[in-house]
Formats: C-alpha cells, sequence, structure tokens
C-alpha cells in the first residue's frame, strides 16, 4: 500500500479563487470564467450547448431555432462558469456592441467552423476575431472546433482540417502572431468528440489541474490502474485524466459507463439524507457510491467507479495486471485520492455536506 502525496494546500489568507475558478487575470465581476461559442450561422453553437450541457439528444437538434440574441448561461458545478451562445451574424465589434462587456473575463472564445460547409468565409471571420483580440486581450484562449465532421470521409476529414489549421497559422503569422494561444479539434455531437474537446477547453480553466494530474498518476502507479478520468457527472466532461497516452476508446467507455450508472441510479435509486443528519442515515457501511463492472470481451479488464463529491466521479479502466482479488488496495487509495481530492476542491465537499 502507497500513500499519495498531499496535494497542494491552498493559503487560506487569500481570496479562494479556486473555488470558483476564477481566473488569474479577472477583474472582480462575477468571478465565473466565460466560454463563448461564436461563429457563422448554423455552423452548430446552439446544439453543442445543448447536447453538452442539457442532454439533449443529438438528432432533435434539427428543431433548433437560429438563435437571435446573446443566450446566457451559468453552469454550477465543480467550478461555477457560464455559456454565452453568441448568434452567429453579428459583427461584435461593432460600436453597437459594448466589446468590453463580451470579452472582459472570458475563459475561451469557443469558434465553431461547419466542416460540411464552404468554411472561407468562416475562417476570414476567425482570423479577424483572433486578431481582434489578440491586441486588446492576448491571453484569451481560442479554440477552434472544425464541427459536423460526422458526414465526411476519413481522407475529407483530415484535408478539411489540416487546410483550415494551415489558412488560420498562415494569416496570423502574416500579422506577426507567431504563438497565438489558437488551439483545434475535430468534433461533433453524433459521437464522444464533442465531449473530448470540451473537457480539453475545460481543462485549460482549471488552475489545479497540475496537482489533479499528479494526483491521478501516483493512483494509477499504486493500484496499476490503465487509465484514470476524474468526470464531472452532469456534463461527462473529464476534469483530469492521468498524463499516460489517451485515446478516445477508453474515454467513450468510461462516458457510457457514467450513462449506465445513471440509469440505474434513477430506477433504483433514492435521496440520501445528509450526512449531518446522522441520526437519519439509512445506509450503513461506505458512505460514497461505487460501482464495479467487468467487459467480459476484454479479459480480465474492469471498470471502477467512484462517487468523488456531489460532481465529480472517478473512473478507473483496470489493466490486466489488477485484479479484482486486489480490491481491498485499490479502495484504500482510492479513499486517499479522495481525502486529497478534498482539499483540492474544497467547495463541492462542503456542500455535498450540508442539506439542498
Ligand atoms: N451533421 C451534423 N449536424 C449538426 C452537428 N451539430 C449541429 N448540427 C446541425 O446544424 C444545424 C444548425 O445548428 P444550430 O445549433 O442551430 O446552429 P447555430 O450555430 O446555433 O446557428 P445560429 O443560432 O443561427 O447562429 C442543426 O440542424 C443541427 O442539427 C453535427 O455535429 N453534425
Ligand atoms: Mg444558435
Amino acid at each position: 500500500m502507497e500513500d499519495l502525496p498531499d496535494a497542494d494546500t491552498p493559503p487560506t489568507d487569500m481570496p479562494p479563487r479556486y473555488h470558483t475558478g476564477r481566473l488569474p487575470n479577472s477583474k472582480a465581476g462575477d468571478g465565473k470564467p466565460r466560454l463563448l461559442l461564436m461563429g457563422q450561422r448554423r455552423s452548430g453553437k446552439s446544439s453543442i450547448s445543448s447536447v453538452v450541457f442539457h442532454k439533449l439528444p443529438p438528432g432533435e437538434t434539427l428543431y433548433l431555432e437560429t438563435t437571435t440574441h446573446i443566450k446566457k448561461e451559468s453552469m454550477h458545478s465543480f467550478m461555477d462558469f457560464q455559456v454565452w451562445d453568441l448568434p452567429g451574424q453579428f459583427n461584435y465589434f461593432d460600436p453597437e456592441f459594448d466589446v468590453e462587456n463580451i470579452f472582459d473575463e472570458i475563459g475561451a472564445l469557443i469558434w465553431v467552423i461547419d466542416a460540411q460547409d464552404e468554411y472561407l468565409e468562416a475562417i476570414g471571420r476567425l482570423n479577424q476575431t483572433i486578431l481582434n483580440l489578440q491586441s486588446r486581450y492576448p491571453s484569451i484562449n481560442i479554440e477552434v472546433f472544425v464541427h459536423k465532421v460526422d458526414g465526411l470521409s476519413e481522407d475529407y476529414k483530415s484535408d478539411t482540417f489540416r487546410d483550415i489549421i494551415q489558412r488560420v497559422q498562415d494569416e496570423l503569422s502574416d500579422h506577426g502572431y507567431e504563438n497565438a494561444p489558437v488551439s483545434f479539434y475535430q468534433t461533433s455531437i453524433y459521437d464522444h468528440s464533442i465531449f473530448e474537446a470540451f473537457s480539453k477547453v475545460i481543462q485549460k480553466l482549471i488552475p489545479q489541474l497540475p496537482t489533479l494530474e499528479a494526483l491521478l498518476n501516483s493512483l494509477c502507479a499504486a493500484c496499476r490502474i490503465e487509465k484514470a478520468y476524474l468526470f464531472d457527472i452532469m456534463s461527462k466532461i473529464y476534469i483530469a485524466t492521468d498524463t499516460s497516452p489517451t485515446d478516445i476508446g477508453s474515454y467513450e467507455i468510461c462516458s457510457d459507463y457514467i450513462d449506465v450508472v445513471i440509469d440505474i441510479s434513477e430506477i433504483y435509486g433514492w435521496d440520501r439524507p445528509a450526512e449531518e443528519g446522522k441520526k437519519e442515515l439509512i445506509e450503513t457501511g461506505n458512505n460514497d457510491a461505487e460501482s464495479l463492472i467487468t467487459m467480459e470481451r476484454k479479459g480480465n479488464n474492469y471498470l471502477y467507479l467512484r462517487e468523488i463529491n456531489k460532481y465529480l466521479a472517478l473512473i478507473c479502466l483496470m489493466g490486466d495486471d489488477s485484479p479484482q482479488d486486489k480490491k481491498s488496495i485499490i479502495d484504500y487509495n482510492v479513499g486517499v485520492f479522495q481525502a486529497a481530492l478534498k482539499q483540492v476542491f474544497p467547495r463541492a465537499d462542503r456542500e455535498q455536506l450540508q442539506p439542498e
């Protein structure tokens, strides 16, 4: 058995920045990092936000109407953030818009490009936006979603992706911005790619990410875990994983597993009384929900899920040499991991103790 290294304890005399995920450079405001969804009309912005944050079945996005005004939503999860869906038809650098109000305090600008459509105009507007922002807000992360790649052949998909990257980078370097913080993803609401891309976008906004990764690495080493993900249960975004190479396959298995567990708990679950009212506690033994599932077609492998707090769940894909008879070691180490995590995200834990 092995103790995990302690997580960094946040200094107590400073305002609890880690509680809200507030960005280091954000002004007072409401302190919630903002994700802006921008791009041409019909590129898929509202669909993305409905599928990821509201569990809308992808097929039903066909009936979404065009957005006519800026739609602001607040997400309350392991950290608070806002998602703003900006209609495609406006130029936000026009004097009629309050540029500062829109772009101050943003964590990331997600630019959605419809890869099934003619994209030159979209790239032109994207480049213009990046150049406008670079002079005033150089630290904003620009995340380009090359979207709707589901209908494309593999060859066409990768050619389009390369072409878009090339055009954006050429334009930026022509203007002297060689290292602008621009990243590219291939996404579709019809598979897991949109969740993976969002996970990576959100991870950049979590100041504690290196600590989380180090904790997950130690956990994996101690229990011979093949891959471990820390999931935000509500959105199925993973907020951290160990630093071993990621493949979309293991993410898909783990995220499907969350669906299974949620479905089962909706049928058989019940509201548990808060821990403070201990007299009414119905459950005995382990307070944290836990679940195991074996994957027959993958030999010895199995999946292990442990609820970490109200918002987060740990899911581990166990390797061949991590048989179930070592489960007590895993339980112990996951317990240590959980304790360390409470120091990293104290808010979620405290809220869990308070009755709703
Ligand atoms: N094939 C495919 N279609 C998608 C995908 N995402 C969105 N769509 C479709 O694209 C169309 C437009 O989506 P919206 O989400 O309304 O687009 P929008 O960017 O919000 O458009 P505006 O509100 O007009 O700015 C809808 O019919 C969606 O079903 C995707 O990943 N793949
Ligand atoms: Mg829309």
